[in-house]
């Protein structure tokens, strides 16, 4: 990488305003920043919602913050990304376009957009570089997801270029962790796996249903690495190209499925479903960029299901 986009930008001092707080990735990186000296907003959802141009304008007009973190998104599984695409793609392109324009207004100094892994072609070649972005057709599956993402990551070039604006984004790879969304229907693979497992070893049942072949491939970024990451990236990246996270490791979704079941202590058999999508066969990104800005991850991917299945005990089956 040119070194002429490595930057050192410094957060203390500054108000930070994380676009989607109560979300995942949001409160992950709230959580990363109370570590530095910065003063954050704190915004709850219904007191703004961010598919509504003027009340994004009129909240960033009155609030001013210096920084952005944009990590609000609608988001889901594969069968909620196939069967709302509307909702995937309005929802996504009206709350990037609101906070970015919105962003340049007022002047901000600095914004992360979050992209996804899945803005690039189903058929890129592995591991993906940044490049790969635009070359081929994208994955049917969530096309529409992806669509929006591109369109963001495109959003902040653009300001860059025509108003110098310092705005930067970032693709992590699939996510995990605490505060994830743990609805069967709509989730992740990965907090799918661990309701259907504690549900069979709770009920005494024999078997749980995995989606498809299992044979896919992914690359797993726990949560909490993510917002190290990008708070990495505020303070020492400035420049046009999107950046990759990921952890260089991947897992066949048959050894993740197993590696749940373990995590969970459930012992029975793992039936496939193959009438349900695969989705992408595989897609591992490469990390050379975000390596050579000296950063790299730290959450193995069994402590992460580990701490994952114990944050789902304490707060979904028996929350205090
Ligand atoms: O996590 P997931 O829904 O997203 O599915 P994608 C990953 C793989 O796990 C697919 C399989 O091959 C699924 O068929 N799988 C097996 C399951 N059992 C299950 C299950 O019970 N639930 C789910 N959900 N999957 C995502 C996009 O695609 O990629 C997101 O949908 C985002 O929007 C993310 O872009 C990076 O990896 O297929």
């Amino acid at each position: 990488m040119d070194n002429s986009h490595k930057t050192h930008f410094c957060l203390a001092g500054k108000t930070i305003w994380v676009a989607g707080q109560t979300g995942m990735v949001g409160s992950a990186v709230l959580k990363r920043l109370a570590s530095e000296d910065c003063e954050l907003f704190l915004v709850k959802r219904p007191e703004l919602d961010l598919r509504d141009q003027k009340a994004v304008r009129s909240w960033l007009n009155k609030n001013k913050p210096d920084v952005i973190v944009v990590t609000a998104a609608t988001v889901g599984g594969i069968l909620a990304n196939s069967s709302r695409p509307a909702e995937f793609l309005y929802d996504n392109l009206a709350i990037e376009t609101n906070i970015i324009h919105g962003a340049y207004e007022i002047g901000v100094q600095k914004l992360l957009f979050l992209g996804s892994a899945c803005i690039y072609p189903r058929d890129a070649s592995q591991p993906i570089s940044e490049e790969a972005l635009l070359t081929g057709p994208l994955e049917p599956t969530n096309q529409w997801y992806a669509v929006a993402k591109i369109a963001g990551i495109k959003l902040c070039e653009a300001y860059r270029k025509q108003y110098k604006c310092d705005f930067i984004s970032a693709q992590p790879n699939n996510l995990y962790g605490a505060g994830d969304n743990f609805d069967p229907d709509t989730s992740h693979v990965i907090p799918a796996l661990i309701v259907k497992a504690h549900a069979a070893k709770t009920t005494v049942q024999s078997s749980i249903e995995i989606w498809g072949t299992g044979s896919p491939m992914r690359e797993f970024l726990h949560v909490d690495d993510l917002a190290d990451a990008l708070v990495h990236l505020l303070k020492t990246y400035s420049g046009l190209t999107h950046i990759n996270i990921g952890t260089g490791e991947e897992i066949s979704i048959h050894e993740l499925a197993q590696s749940v079941a373990d995590t969970v202590g459930f012992n029975g058999e793992l039936v496939f479903d193959s009438s349900k999508p695969d989705g992408a066969m595989r897609k591992l990104l490469d990390a050379t960029r975000m390596n050579k800005l000296d950063w790299a991850p730290s959450i193995h991917l069994k402590e992460g299901l580990e701490s994952t299945y114990k944050w789902y005990l304490q707060n979904v089956v028996e929350p205090t």
